[in-house]
């Protein structure tokens, strides 16, 4: 392999420069052509000074994450910072794009640092399960306050060059947007004040006041939720604060190993991956993307002003019909409402807020006002007549090539296009509520849609920084569909014996931020009380129903937005269980006469994961999703699963397949109507392969 590392020679500057694309991640080429350039340069006579710089689009985003868990190769990471710490010659690192985890970790190393405006810096190593191995936990304290320190390495979030500079993280930032000139001028004014080396493990860690560390601690421990990255990272700060620098720097690597063994490491570096692979479908290969930038919204609810403010932080141009000028009114206060909120939070300026306000989001009343739109998308009430007159009627007003969307949640896509003379134009645009917060969109694949249309949706969702999902037609699709069957599983956790409450407490000591119930009673209880309702006439007589969820309903208890559902909530934000809801369920109970038995915390992820995991199998399994990383990403985004455990198909790999059917052959002993293994689940287990094999 060629050297990604090279030299020249600039006056006395000797000048590094990487090139490892797309990101320069310090792969093992990297590693061993820095390390000898920065000796060579160091030993070179003619060189005074050493500028070290990434060519190409940023300086090094990290350890090359696709190395681990293979054998490590020297030089390590570690020893090649400590190495180029401890040379004779002054190393200047000039930063540009992205110096993240290692990256940024070589750059604490060096003794100067300047930074071109737009770069950012952050140790991210946390976002995959680990903390920063290279020194950083260590050098980090010694150069920016201690609770800046902790926050960057226990968030992983990135600061800014002018936030860098005034934390003293770079010490210069250069004009203009050519890195490498940057470097060699600040060298060469470096080397006219006659400056020297500058080790950062040579300064005093950051001073800490009496109490400091165990209030960062408590606040990190509560955020963790789950997470053992996070408490690993304030060991190792402690470490920086109260050992010499070499000792700090071995507890660093011994707390760094135990987390690269951790499942929790394999699992987000799986998600870190599976993102980036999600949106790779056979449809951008054959498709183009058509133009969007003008958009319509049918329907101003919560979703459709949702999707409408999604578009506008966009860029795109919106109109947003609904039935009367009421109504109209009332989605535009709202979406001005998300607005406000963006505008406050930085993720909007003013200029483009005045410009959304003063008329590139406009309400109408009338259908004829998508006459010159690129894509329409329907957020109407759920109901495959209601959707089928507005597709009829879009399809007469919207020009020849603008893209007619669906954002139902069940709805046959297929069904929906049958409507209009341009099924090829029609597909199912899935956002998740809140739209304007939530990153995920399931990009439901109709049998007509053209790779054209599908292209468009992908490209749409990365305009509008979406995570997007491809998913076939079926009821629900992937996330909807595999909900409703673990829903039903723990459904009949309780029906055996467990309460609503057990349900919710296993789930979220399991990771999840809320338990099914809570998260029912959030949704709105009436949302899946319709849905119900809408496949009664189809329902298997042979299903255990679970009449609970519509005794709530029938009492007006939707949830949290009429203070009552699974639980009480007080006008104050509490929220109690309520011995109502535990009456109601034994007495369902008595009447099916079940005898209800102790279930345990442990029995009721089992059935959880079983439920979900089979689910899963049957949606690879019958091509519903591309595969077996597209379930995973849907979960962790749009469901609450956890990120550290990858999804519900990288779960069931770490567990074993064999553990998941041997539970759901328990399970069917209860009722083997719902437990029927998936034959892709006993395939794998056969074969003794893993979801993992499926992922390519
Ligand atoms: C670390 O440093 C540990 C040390 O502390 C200790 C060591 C001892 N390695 O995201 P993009 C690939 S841990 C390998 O689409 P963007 C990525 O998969 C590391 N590959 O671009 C994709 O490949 P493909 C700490 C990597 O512009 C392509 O590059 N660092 C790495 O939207 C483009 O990526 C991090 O955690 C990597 N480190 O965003 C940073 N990074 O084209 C992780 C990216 O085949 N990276 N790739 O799909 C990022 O956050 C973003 O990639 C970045 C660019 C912001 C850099």
């Amino acid at each position: 392999m060629s050297n990604p590392v090279s030299t020249t020679l600039e006056g006395r500057v000797a000048v590094i420069e990487i090139n490892n694309p797309p990101v320069n991640a310090a792969s093992h080429a990297v590693r061993e052509g820095l390390i000898n350039a920065v000796l060579d340069a160091d030993a070179n006579e003619d060189a005074d000074i050493i500028v070290v710089y990434g060519g190409g689009s940023t300086f090094i985003a990290g350890a090359d994450i696709k190395e681990f868990g293979k054998p490590p190769q020297a030089p390590h990471l570690p020893n090649l910072i400590d190495e180029m710490e401890g040379i004779s010659t002054p190393t200047v690192v000039a930063l540009h794009g992205t110096a993240l985890g290692g990256g940024l970790e070589v750059a604490l190393g060096s003794h100067y640092r300047i930074a071109l405006p737009t770069a950012k810096f952050g140790l991210p190593e946390v976002n995959l399960g680990l903390l920063p191995g290279a020194g950083g936990t260590q050098r980090l304290p010694r150069v920016v306050p201690i609770a800046k320190a902790a926050q960057m390495m226990t968030t992983g979030a990135m600061i800014g060059a002018q936030e860098a500079l005034e934390l003293g993280l770079v010490d210069e930032i250069a004009e203009g947007s050519d890195v490498r000139a940057a470097g060699i001028a600040y060298a060469n004014k470096l080397l006219s004040e006659g400056a020297g080396v500058r080790p950062t493990s040579a300064r005093a860690p950051s001073p800490v006041a009496e109490g400091e560390l165990d209030a960062i601690r408590a606040k990190v421990s509560k955020a963790a939720r789950g997470l053992i990255a996070p408490l690993k990272i304030m060991d190792a700060i402690e470490a920086a604060i109260t050992l010499p620098f070499a000792d700090g720097v071995m507890r660093e690597r011994a707390l760094f190993m135990e987390l690269m063994a951790d499942d929790q490491r394999s699992a987000m570096i799986h998600a870190f991956f599976s993102e980036r692979q999600v949106g790779k479908v056979p449809e951008l290969k054959s498709g183009t993307p058509r133009d969007i930038s003008v958009m319509g919204v049918v329907g101003g609810g919560t979703m459709g002003a949702g999707i409408a403010t999604s578009a506008l932080l966009a860029g795109l141009e919106v109109t947003l019909a609904e039935r009367d000028t009421d109504a109209a009114d009332k989605a535009f206060a709202t979406v001005v409402g998300h607005l406000d909120g963006a505008l406050k939070r930085g993720k909007l300026n003013q200029k483009k807020y005045d410009a959304i306000v003063g008329g590139k989001f406009r309400t109408t009343t009338d259908y004829a006002d998508f006459a010159d739109v690129d894509l329409v998308i329907e957020a109407v009430f759920e109901s495959m007549d209601v959707k089928k007159d507005v597709f009829g009627q879009l399809d007469k007003i919207c020009k020849p090539g603008a893209i007619l969307a669906s954002n139902t949640s069940y709805l046959d896509i297929d069904e929906i296009a049958a409507m209009t003379k341009r099924p090829e134009d029609v597909i199912g645009l899935h956002f998740f509520s809140p739209a304007h917060m939530m990153r995920l969109l399931e990009i439901v694949v109709g049998d007509k849609t053209s790779d054209d249309v599908v292209a468009s949706g992908f490209a749409l969702a990365k305009k509008m920084r979406k995570i997007a999902v491809r998913s076939g037609v079926c009821d629900g699709f992937i996330g909807n569909r595999i909900l409703n069957t673990y829903a039903k599983a723990l459904n009949g956790a309780v029906l055996a014996g467990a309460s609503p409450y057990d349900v919710d407490r296993a789930m979220e000591n399991f990771g999840l931020a809320m338990g099914l119930f809570r998260v029912a009673d959030l949704a709105g209880l009436d949302i899946g009380w319709a849905n119900r309702k809408r496949m009664a006439a189809t329902r298997d007589p042979r299903e255990q129903y679970s009449e609970f969820h519509d005794k709530l309903c029938e009492l007006g208890r939707f949830g949290r937005k009429t203070g009552r559902g699974f639980y009480i909530y007080g006008a104050d934000r509490s929220e109690t269980k309520d011995q109502e809801v535990l009456d109601m369920i034994a007495a369902e109970r008595d009447a099916k006469g079940i005898a209800p038995r102790e279930i345990s915390d442990q029995e009721i992820i089992d059935r959880y994961m079983a439920a979900m995991v089979n689910e899963s199998a049957k949606v690879v399994g019958e091509g519903v999703a591309l595969r077996p990383l597209d379930v995973d990403i849907t979960l962790m985004n749009g469901y609450g699963f956890p990120r550290w455990r990858g999804g519900p198909l990288h779960y069931a790999d770490t567990v074993g397949i064999e553990k998941i059917l041997n539970d759901i052959k328990t399970f069917q002993k209860e009722d083997d109507f719902f437990w029927q293994p998936a034959p892709l689940l006993e395939k794998l287990a056969a074969e003794g392969k893993t979801f993992s094999d499926l992922n390519g």
